[in-house]
Parts: C-alpha cells; sequence; structure tokens
C-alpha cells in the first residue's frame, strides 16, 4: 500500500469511528436545560472525574450499566455520573457550567401509559380491559410491540415489583403475558410432568422457574396460555377468561 493509500484509509477509519460516537451519543442522550448551570444537592455529595468533554463524560455512563443519567461542567470539567432520572428541580444549587443529560427514553413515553425498565432496556403498559388472550396478543402488536415476554429473572423481577407497587391494584386478579404452550399439544390432555409453555419471541418458558406462583402450573391440558397475579407470580390459566392484560416494547 502506498503511503498516500495508507493515509487515505487511516481518514477512513477515523471518519467513520467519529460519525459512529457521535451518532451513538445523540441517539442515547437527551440534554435536559432546566438543570443548565444547576445540580442536586444530592448529587453534589456524589464522586466526581474529569471528563474534557460532556461526550467523554457520556461514554464512561454508557460503559455502567447502572447510569442512566449524567451532569457534565464545560468550566471545570467535572463529571458526575447518577443512577436516577432527574425531573424536578429541588434542593438544588447554582454552579456555572454544568448541563445535564439523561438517557433518550426510546420508543417508550409515560404519556403511552408504559413504564420503563431501564435494566432490560423494555417498557410495559398494564392495560385494564378485559380482554381474551388473543385479542390481548392482537392489541399489544398494533401498540408496536407484544405481550409481555418474562424470558429472564431481570424481566420477570421488573413485572413482581411493578404489581407489588400498589399502582394497578384495582387490575383485576390475573393479568395475560406472552406465553402459551405450542398449538398442536392444545388438545392432548398433558399430564403434569409435561407442561411447558413457549414465550412470544419463541424462547422456552422455563418450568424450574422460581416465578412461578404457589402450585403451578397445575393446568396440563386445560390452562394453555400464562398469567401473572396481582403479585407477580406465573400461573397457567384457560383461554375462555378475559383479562386485564401487560404489553411490552424494547428499545
Ligand atoms: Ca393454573
Amino acid at each position: 500500500m502506498t503511503v498516500a493509500g495508507f493515509l487515505r484509509n487511516l481518514i477512513a477509519v477515523l471518519v467513520l469511528c467519529g460519525s459512529s460516537a457521535s451518532e451513538r451519543t445523540s441517539k442515547r442522550w437527551q440534554n435536559q436545560a432546566a438543570f443548565d448551570n444547576r445540580l442536586p444537592v444530592e448529587v453534589n455529595t456524589k464522586p466526581s472525574f474529569t471528563a474534557k468533554s460532556r461526550t467523554a463524560c457520556g461514554v464512561e455512563c454508557t460503559r455502567n450499566a447502572w447510569c442512566l443519567s449524567f451532569f457534565h461542567n464545560s468550566v471545570t470539567s467535572a463529571c458526575i455520573l447518577t443512577e436516577k432520572m432527574y425531573s424536578r428541580l429541588t434542593s438544588d444549587q447554582h454552579i456555572l457550567g454544568y448541563r445535564y443529560y439523561a438517557i433518550d427514553r426510546g420508543a417508550c413515553t409515560d404519556e403511552d401509559g408504559y413504564v420503563t425498565d431501564w435494566k432490560t432496556a423494555t417498557c410495559y403498559r398494564v392495560v385494564q380491559e378485559p380482554r381474551s388472550w388473543w385479542e390481548a396478543r392482537a392489541f399489544c402488536q398494533q401498540d408496536g410491540g407484544t405481550l409481555a415476554v418474562l424470558d429472564t429473572p431481570n424481566r420477570a423481577q421488573f413485572i413482581v415489583d411493578l404489581m407489588s407497587s400498589g399502582v394497578y391494584s384495582s387490575a383485576t386478579r390475573f393479568l395475560f403475558i406472552g406465553a402459551s404452550r405450542p398449538a398442536e399439544d392444545w388438545d392432548v390432555g398433558m399430564t403434569k410432568g409435561q407442561l411447558y409453555f413457549v414465550w412470544e419471541n419463541g424462547q422456552p418458558v422455563e418450568t424450574a422457574s422460581t416465578f412461578w406462583g404457589p402450585s403451578e402450573p397445575n393446568g396440563a391440558g386445560k390452562e394453555n396460555v400464562l398469567s401473572v397475579t396481582h403479585h407477580g407470580g406465573w400461573n397457567d390459566v384457560g383461554t375462555q377468561h378475559s383479562m386485564s392484560f401487560i404489553c411490552q416494547r424494547t428499545f
């Protein structure tokens, strides 16, 4: 390769790196202008480190799964990572140079009735309108997602916490989620021990999962779709029921 060719390639690589970094940060972070030159007192007690730019500060936040937002001071280069999303100006102090950046909310907004699980980058919506499992499934698909797929402990625990929060206490006792028996088995009359379910994404539901409710699953041959109780535990139920349900969107 000639020197000129090498330089051309090097420049191409640098341009590519630069554009992908700026795209990532511009998509991921949103400046919250209400916090300009302000810092919550609580945040001021957190450790800070030096980051030359807000991009460098944002990269550090991206590297830490727990980090949801950060404050960067363009005057002092101080960078403070936080595990929260700040939305109100309470007990804050005026400090020149600070800008606040919070994670981009992606496809989910509070206005749509979704709550966000930042840990798994998933949004959930509890729909308190009783429908059949099939109607609920179609509703969530029309809403741009699926019935809730709780295929990891983190996802399942988020729903347990959500249902235990008391926010949905008026919801019916059970809510449909996105798992069912493979259709070809529905009329076989399976006995206990042959139970298995598949999430809407095709992954098998763990029969040994600790998220099953007490004595569940117990509906061999007649309870072909999955629900969660108001405590968040899983229960297989029959498709003759209509109940509230939980949709999800990922971002
Ligand atoms: Ca059951």
